[in-house]
């Protein structure tokens, strides 16, 4: 059994997507924690960084439990265990590779500045503010070219990119004006994937 260590926001979905649609044994810990609070100290030996999500794999079978933090090593953690959502091919894998690394290291930390930002920050810092919005849309604009030639990121078949874009086009992008108006293959990307069942239930399972 997984035991996966989440807080209700789109990192939290993401994982629990991912365990859905792995189809592997998991058991949520939803963890509730004050904005900025510091997490507790014995949970800096599962994530060092202290964030969420991170899991302990305690299957049986495995000659120790396995800690992964970090949600696109989660991610790739849960490709590898499930056999799933990594396609056979090598030049969709790496497609799901890339997209995938647009989704965790640009899309994905531009929305959480953002989100400090606009929603945190005690002095106004529109300057940074545009700039990260910019960036997030570069992503989406990305996103958008290639969804309008495939159905999903990596090619013709769902992927764990994904399963991690997914969470931040019905949550984060909310903030940005317009939502996903002005990307129509994002948004009907959106509701393809929103329609899997993996994806219905690992959105429900991060809110606890
Ligand atoms: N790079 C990390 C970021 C995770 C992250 O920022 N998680 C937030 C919740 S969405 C968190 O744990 N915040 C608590 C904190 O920063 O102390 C990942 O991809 O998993």
């Amino acid at each position: 059994m997984i035991e996966l260590y989440c807080v209700p926001t789109a990192n939290g979905q993401k994982a629990t997507i991912l365990l859905e649609e792995g189809g592997l044994p998991y058991r949520a810990i939803h963890v509730v924690r004050a904005v900025g609070a510091p997490p507790p100290p014995s949970y800096l030996d599962i994530s060092p960084m202290g964030k969420y999500p991170a899991l302990v794999d305690r299957s049986p079978g495995l000659a120790h439990p396995v800690t992964v933090f970090g949600t696109l090593a989660i991610a790739l953690f849960i490709c590898e265990r499930s056999q799933k959502m990594l396609p056979a091919d090598l030049e969709a894998r790496a497609s799901a590779w890339s997209w995938a690394s647009v989704v965790a290291t640009d899309f994905s930390p531009m929305m959480g500045v953002q989100y400090f930002t606009t929603l945190r920050a005690r002095s106004d810092l529109s300057e940074a503010t545009d700039y990260v919005e910019a960036e997030a849309r570069r992503a989406l604009q990305a996103m958008e070219r290639r969804l309008s030639e495939c159905e999903y990121l990596a090619g013709p078949a769902f992927s764990f990119a994904d399963a991690l874009a997914y969470p931040l086009a019905v949550t984060s992008i909310q903030r940005l004006a317009g939502g996903l108006s002005p990307y129509p293959a994002l948004a009907r990307w959106r509701d393809r994937v929103g329609a899997r069942p993996g994806v219905v239930a690992g959105m429900a399972a991060a809110q606890g």
